[in-house]
Formats: C-alpha cells, sequence, structure tokens
C-alpha cells in the first residue's frame, strides 16, 4: 500500500486556496458583505497574522513580524471562495501613541458594529500570559454586543506538556468571574502544527450555520 502523507488524509488540504484581497481603515470600505467573515481580533503580537498563514497553509499571505504593530489596517482574504479571513491590527501596541491607540480601537468597535457578515469573532489570547485588563474588557464587550466568539489560546507550545490542561482549566475558572458564559475555545501552536483541522472544522459549522441563518431571514 502506499503510505499517504498527513496533507493528503486531511479533511483541509495544503494549502487552501487563498488570495488577499484589500486592506481598508475603515468598514466603509470593506469588501461587500455578501461571504461568512472570520475576524482574528486580540493584542498586538498574540499571532493573529501567524495564525491566518497556518489555517490557510500559506506562510506569507499575511505578514508577521516578531515586533508588536506589524499589521496596520484591516485586511481581508478571500479563503475557498467561501470565507473571508480578516486580519486587523492588534490592540495594546506600547509604542503606538495613545491618540493612535484610541482611534484605531475606535475604528475596530465600528468595524465589529456594523459590518453584517460577521459569522465568528475569534479572539486570540497568548496561553502563556495571563489575563490582560484589555483582554477582559474586549471579551465582556463581546458577551455583550451578542456577536458570535470563540477564544482561540495561541501559542500552546509555551507551555510545558505536563502541565497545559491544568493551567488552561484554571484560567478558564478565572474567567468565570468576569463573563457570565465561558465561551467555546480552542488551542493552537504554530511551531507544533496543533490545532488547525479543529479550527478549521469549527469554521465550517459557524459558516454552515451562518448561511442556514440568513436564508431562514430572507
Ligand atoms: N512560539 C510561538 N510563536 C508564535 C506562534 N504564533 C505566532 N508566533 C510568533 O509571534 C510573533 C507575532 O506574530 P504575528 O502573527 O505577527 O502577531 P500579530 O498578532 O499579527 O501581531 P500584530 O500584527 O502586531 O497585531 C511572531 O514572531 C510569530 O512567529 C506560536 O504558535 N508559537
Ligand atoms: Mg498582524
Amino acid at each position: 500500500m502506499v503510505a499517504q502523507s498527513r496533507a493528503q488524509l486531511s479533511r483541509w488540504p495544503l494549502p487552501l486556496d487563498a488570495r488577499f484581497l484589500k486592506s481598508s481603515l475603515s468598514y466603509t470600505e470593506a469588501p461587500p458583505p455578501d461571504k461568512p467573515e472570520f475576524v482574528f481580533l486580540g493584542r498586538s503580537n498574540v499571532g493573529k497574522s501567524s495564525l491566518l498563514n497556518f489555517l490557510t497553509g500559506r506562510k506569507h499571505l499575511a505578514h508577521t513580524s516578531a515586533r508588536p504593530g506589524k499589521t496596520r489596517t484591516i485586511n481581508h482574504f478571500e479563503v475557498s471562495q467561501k470565507w473571508y479571513f480578516t486580519d486587523v491590527p492588534g490592540y495594546g501596541y506600547a509604542r503606538a501613541g495613545q491618540k493612535e491607540r484610541e482611534a484605531w480601537q475606535s475604528h475596530l468597535n465600528a468595524y465589529l458594529r456594523h459590518r453584517p457578515n460577521l459569522a465568528l469573532v475569534c479572539l486570540l489570547v497568548d496561553v502563556s500570559v495571563p489575563w490582560q485588563r484589555s483582554d477582559l474588557a474586549v471579551m465582556q464587550n463581546l458577551e455583550q454586543s451578542g456577536l458570535p466568539w470563540v477564544l482561540i489560546f495561541t501559542k500552546c507550545d509555551k507551555l510545558p506538556r505536563s502541565s497545559a490542561r491544568h493551567i488552561v482549566q484554571k484560567r478558564l475558572q478565572e474567567l468565570g468571574h468576569f463573563l457570565e458564559k465561558v465561551p467555546v475555545v480552542l488551542s493552537v501552536s504554530i511551531l507544533e502544527k496543533s490545532g488547525r483541522e479543529t479550527v478549521l472544522d469549527f469554521f465550517q459549522q459557524t459558516a454552515e450555520a451562518w448561511i442556514t441563518g440568513r436564508e431562514t431571514c430572507l
């Protein structure tokens, strides 16, 4: 029997058909809201652009950097001709001035409020960094907004294998003090190449629910 490679066995072939569409400064410039959209939100340097590349299997699709503050616009990518993946600037970028940070925050808030085709907001949090005030505030806002959202722990390779499960459980317990309902949680590591299929499966289910919901409303 011919041995099959991991990529051949995958439900999600590598790479996915994906292309950069455009950069925008505001929701008014975004592409038409005609497909379910997945937005990657999170603190600067948490790994948003890297996750987008990892999921699509295209290393250089979104620009990444070891230094925070790399992504400065709202960037739309079309994936498999059926989804939008949207990479946005991180919040909490310390080297940006207070005014710039506030301006970005209001652009992002407006984006989340006015974009009608958001199937899922993915809030990325570095699993090795304790809860930050900014993350908690964003999660509380998401909860109040009624938008569908999920928490994605990034950089899971940074945790010792023996205690990873315990650490994640403890962090979720802590979250219970701030949120009414603990969200769905997914975990990824780009270094260990883990979590890709689970995230894409979840996106697939979410997109199907989004399409069904939209058809029901028509
Ligand atoms: N160890 C580890 N490092 C990662 C992982 N994912 C991303 N990184 C690193 O984290 C750094 C930041 O990654 P980016 O994807 O540019 O982060 P970002 O959230 O897009 O950052 P901004 O655009 O500044 O908001 C890079 O050096 C990546 O190589 C991971 O799973 N494990
Ligand atoms: Mg980025």
